[in-house]
């Protein structure tokens, strides 16, 4: 029993032993539960039907059933983030005792986990699953934090819907709840906007990619893109929502606009010819600041809003260099009639068109750190990537703010300085520098410590071109990350033990190979991961081994 306990990812506040005789699953499985819970009943009935091949069936509170769903709020308390459970089993029950619906589908998921992990199939392999038998335990739980995010760049690699709503499903069974979806850079714009037919028919296509590393300055000559479909992005959402996951919507301005100015080229600067950007880094090109700018954004912002029905909206702001600015004559005008020194004092003052938008649509303006600088509007949820310190800032500053620092929550970073590794922007990060991540500073002064929302792991896809990739670079680090955002530090302030998640994460790992999620192995990438090098790609810090040829391996993704 004991091996199923260790095994639970994101570990459990208190696990404890449970009284009566084991619980005994076998099908036909009746789940009972109110009204109220029906969603999380039936998104049970539904992920144990298939990984079991039993018939599972939702009834009303108080029939007769294996599985018990109901809600007690008093498992909740003020201030603390929703998602409370209790998870008794013994005397041939199952019972999800949650706060509310979070709750309980949390509930759910740990049941998830404390079965076979050939369970977490979509269909039974083999014949119809044996009986399970589970000891008696009682699992309490809660989050530690309300943000618990997952990012993924959907703009320099389009990623098809389905690897998007197969993440979505992991993000959940790892109890995290908010999935950033980064949906327009300078290299592809992925959403479609009606009054803007342009921005996918002509924003969502480049030319070719860089081929090896920026650094190289080589190009592959092969076009890419894509689009989401209004539908798909419902879709999506829904698919979200019944799994408890906000999805937060990013479109990237007033820079990493080059897209939409291709498309569009009166929204630029004038300084380049407008094409949908074919090499990565840090555009010049930015949006310019005339009113029918302003007017192309909101609209946009609207018909955004319209599919995404969440609490927030992320307006990027980051990265947007001055230079347009400074040399035009709108710049000019403006600076002198706000009465301004400094040329980023005008991303401020876009930053605030934007923010009065957005906030009467009564919606929650999210921005990267970069908007604290020209003086970000009270209320702005700030996600601070560049370093602690702007955290820091960010707090001291009024703002809440979600910990998202490049290092160690970047995953496009490598996971080691082996030269097997995959080619990736930048090295390293491991799981194990995932996991000592704390997101309560030390540095940050107490009386801050309540704008801390949480942390976000950041998937940005220059260097990850396809879904089994982008699982590469999650997997495991989401499953160490989880633990932080999710699970309580000890009492006593001890620090986290690597080596017990690991012996945890060993056994969790069948669970991600039943799931067919193509994580890293621990001990590095398996031969169809390993990287093949090529003239002009291999990392300016690499190691004197790197001078060693690897194998040319089939199958590599880059
Ligand atoms: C910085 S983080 C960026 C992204 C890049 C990323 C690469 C942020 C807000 N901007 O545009 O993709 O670095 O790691």
């Amino acid at each position: 029993m004991i091996g199923d306990l260790q095994a639970l990812v994101p570990a459990p506040v208190h696990v404890a032993q449970g009284a009566g005789r084991p619980s005994v699953l076998q099908g036909p499985v009746a789940i009972a539960a109110p009204p109220a819970l029906g969603r999380e009943a039936r998104w049970l009935a539904r992920v144990l039907e298939s990984g079991t091949g039993w018939p599972v069936q939702v009834v009303p509170e108080g029939s007769p059933a294996a599985i018990v769903m109901a809600s007690d709020p008093s498992l909740g308390s003020a201030g603390q983030p929703p998602g409370a459970y209790r998870l008794t089993v013994g005397d041939g029950l199952v019972a999800i005792l949650g706060d509310g619906p979070a709750g309980v589908f949390y509930g759910a998921q740990t049941l998830r986990q404390l079965l076979p992990a050939r369970m977490l199939r979509r269909a039974p392999a083999g014949p119809v699953s044996e009986p399970v038998t589970l000891q008696p335990l009682v699992v309490d739980d809660r989050p530690r934090f309300a943000w618990r995010g997952v990012h993924l760049d959907v703009s320099r690699h389009f990623m098809p819907k389905s690897f998007v709503l197969d993440l979505i499903d992991a993000v959940a069974l790892h109890k995290c709840n908010m999935f950033h979806l980064h949906l327009t850079d300078d290299q592809g714009w992925r959403v479609p906007i009606d009054r803007y037919p342009r921005l996918v028919a002509v924003g969502a296509w480049r030319e070719e990619s860089p081929a090896g590393h920026k650094r190289a300055r080589r190009s592959d000559g092969v076009p890419h893109g894509g689009f989401y479909s209004k539908d798909d992005l419902r879709e999506i959402v829904a698919f979200a929502n019944e799994r408890h996951v906000t999805v937060v919507p990013e479109v990237d301005m007033p820079g990493h606009m080059a897209a939409a100015i291709a498309a569009y080229p009166e929204l630029g600067g004038g300084t380049r010819s407008p094409a949908v950007w074919t090499r990565w880094g840090v555009c010049t090109q930015v949006l310019n600041l005339d009113e029918q700018t302003v007017r192309f954004c909101t609209d946009v912002i609207d018909e955004v809003l319209d599919l995404f029905p969440g609490p927030y909206f992320h307006m990027g702001g980051d990265e947007c260099p001055t230079v347009e600015w400074s040399r035009s004559e709108r710049g000019r005008q403006l600076m002198a009639a706000e009465g301004y020194k400094r040329p980023r004092q005008l991303q401020g003052w876009f930053t605030r068109r934007i923010a009065d938008h957005v906030a009467s649509t009564g919606r929650t303006l999210v921005g990267w750190d970069e908007v604290v600088e020209g003086g970000a509007p009270e209320g702005t949820v700030v996600m601070a990537w560049r370093s602690l310190e702007a955290a820091m800032a960010a707090a001291a500053a009024g703002h809440d703010v979600v910990l998202t620092p490049e290092h160690p929550l970047y995953f496009d970073w490598a996971y080691s300085d082996d030269p097997r590794e995959p080619l990736a922007i930048r090295g390293a990060i491991s799981t194990e520098d995932v996991y000592r991540f704390d997101p309560v500073l030390p540095a940050l002064a107490a009386r801050h410590r309540s704008q801390v929302l949480g942390a976000q792991c950041q998937l940005w896809t220059e260097y990850v071109q396809t879904p089994r990739r982008a699982q590469y670079q999650y997997f495991p680090r989401l499953c160490a990350f989880a633990e932080t955002v999710w699970s309580e530090v000890a009492a006593d302030g001890s620090p986290r033990d690597y080596a017990t998640f690991e012996l945890r994460l060993v056994s969790h790992l069948d669970r991600l190979a039943a799931l067919g999620i193509e994580y890293r192995p621990l001990d590095g990438p398996s031969p169809g991961q390993a990287r093949t090098w090529r003239d002009g790609d291999r990392p300016r810090s690499a190691p004197a081994r790197a001078a060693r040829p690897a194998p040319a391996v089939p199958g590599a993704v880059d």
